[in-house]
């Protein structure tokens, strides 16, 4: 087949890339020789942005493969401790979806949610001085922690982007899967990773505004909505960096379901689900037997880690917490219990305190947590003594004295952020405007 023009001009771009003078105008140049054409996705011609998002899913998948070491897939399936498997496998090997980053000459930028915002990306851009460093070839490396698409006004754009970035820059991005990049297409149907709630336009949510372009526009094919959730689903889940003086695991929502509580309160509230699962009769949670629920809520001595004996096991699909559901869900959909607010059950969402975070911590063998999903407005926030860190990167960003951001859903971000990493693992904070 003759090669498409819309693809070799990336590839053609990709070879060339250090011959740039300016390699930030012609990164953007690059994005909009295929969007600045477009002026409505459901009339006007998109064969080249579909070639090339097919094609980038395609060679992301390759780059994967590429970055899995066997080294550190056997030693991940043989240990607790993630500072053991870094310190003995090579900077950036992948395994069991899991990043080990353990060379600090690296420059690490670790970058929250963006929910297909591609202004506030161009400001992390700047911010990292990303293109300048990529130029003159030091080490820089941006980590998304995921949740690039939904609720922002860019879903397309965004997706080109980051994945144009992977393509181009494979040993300078990196990303990690959130709980909204996610979801199938079957029989012409899109399912969702994410409930849309009632009073939403589904045009502001990813996979639907897909169908619908893709319904309307001939030129966009929707096998290209397998084609995204397949990468999705080939996205990393964890990423972990290894400093001298500090260990760092990043995810996009926190932990897996423990096997039991270790908080008073959090036991109070199984208790109160177990006897609501043993009154009603319909709800999935009346099939889990007694037994198995009465288990959960002991406080025994052992750490609530204990049933998982190595670290591969936390990123195993076929792996199923006491709710039956997949253990990866509670990393991707978790959040840390604050006071006041109740602990809650429902399956994908629940939320840890302190002692349980801190016997995860224990059982792994890590320092500090890092985490997106919630949104900050002061572009992150630290909870239980520091030890985990929510950064969220999507929000107004300021030109000359005024709010540019026209794309994005978090208009009440006033702050958003980024997080450097400097050689000795220092948390540095970076405002994006
Ligand atoms: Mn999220």
């Amino acid at each position: 087949m003759e090669k498409n023009l819309a693809i070799g001009r990336i590839i053609e771009f990709k070879e060339s890339v250090l011959a740039s003078e300016n390699l930030e105008n012609d990164f953007y140049d690059l994005v909009e020789t295929y969007f600045s054409p477009i002026d409505d996705f459901f009339t006007d011609d998109l064969s080249d942005v579909y070639e090339v998002i097919a094609f980038l899913t395609e060679q992301i998948k390759a780059i994967h493969q590429t970055e899995e070491r066997q080294e550190a897939r056997v030693l991940s399936e043989q240990h607790l401790s993630f500072k053991q498997v870094a310190k003995q496998v090579e900077d950036a090997a992948r395994a069991h979806r899991i990043y080990y980053f353990n060379d600090s000459s690296w420059q690490n930028y670790v970058i929250g949610d963006i929910h297909s915002d591609t202004i506030s990306i161009k400001a992390i851009m700047k911010r990292s001085g990303f293109f300048k460093k990529v130029l003159n070839q030091e080490k820089v490396r941006l980590v998304f922690l995921g949740d690039y698409v939904d609720r922002g006004k860019a879903h397309i754009k965004l997706i080109f982007m980051v994945f144009l970035l992977k393509y181009l820059f494979p040993q300078n991005i990196y990303m990690l899967r959130g709980n909204h990049d996610m979801g199938s297409y079957k029989d012409g149907q899109v399912i969702m990773g994410v409930r849309i709630p009632e009073k939403d336009d589904h045009k502001d949510w990813f996979l639907p505004y897909l169908k619908m372009v893709a319904d309307a526009n001939k030129t966009f094919k929707d096998d290209i909505i397998a084609k995204i959730t397949g990468l999705f689903d080939d996205l990393a889940i964890l990423c972990f960096f290894l400093y001298e003086e500090r260990a760092i695991l990043g995810v996009h929502g926190g932990l897996p379901r423990a096997a039991f509580a270790c908080d008073p309160k959090e036991i109070e509230f199984l208790q109160k689900l177990e006897e609501n699962a043993l009154n009603e009769e319909n709800t999935e949670l009346s099939n889990l037997s007694r037994q198995t629920l009465a288990l959960k809520r002991k406080l025994l001595s052992k750490n609530a880690y204990s049933h998982l004996t190595n670290i591969a096991a936390l990123t195993d699909d076929s792996d199923h917490d006491f709710l039956d559901r997949p253990r990866v869900n509670g990393m991707m959909w978790s959040d840390p219990a604050v006071e006041d607010v109740n602990f809650r059950e429902d399956f994908h969402r629940f939320r840890y305190s302190e002692d349980t975070f801190n016997a995860y911590r224990q059982r792994f063998d890590f320092d500090i947590l890092f985490r997106g999903h919630q949104v900050q407005p002061e572009g992150h926030k630290k909870f239980f003594q520091g030890n985990l860190i929510n950064i969220f990167s999507s929000g107004q960003i300021y030109n000359d004295g005024e709010n540019i951001n026209d794309e994005t859903a978090y208009m009440r971000v006033p702050r958003p952020q980024i997080i450097y990493l400097d050689d000795q693992g220092e948390i540095i904070y970076l405002d994006l405007s």
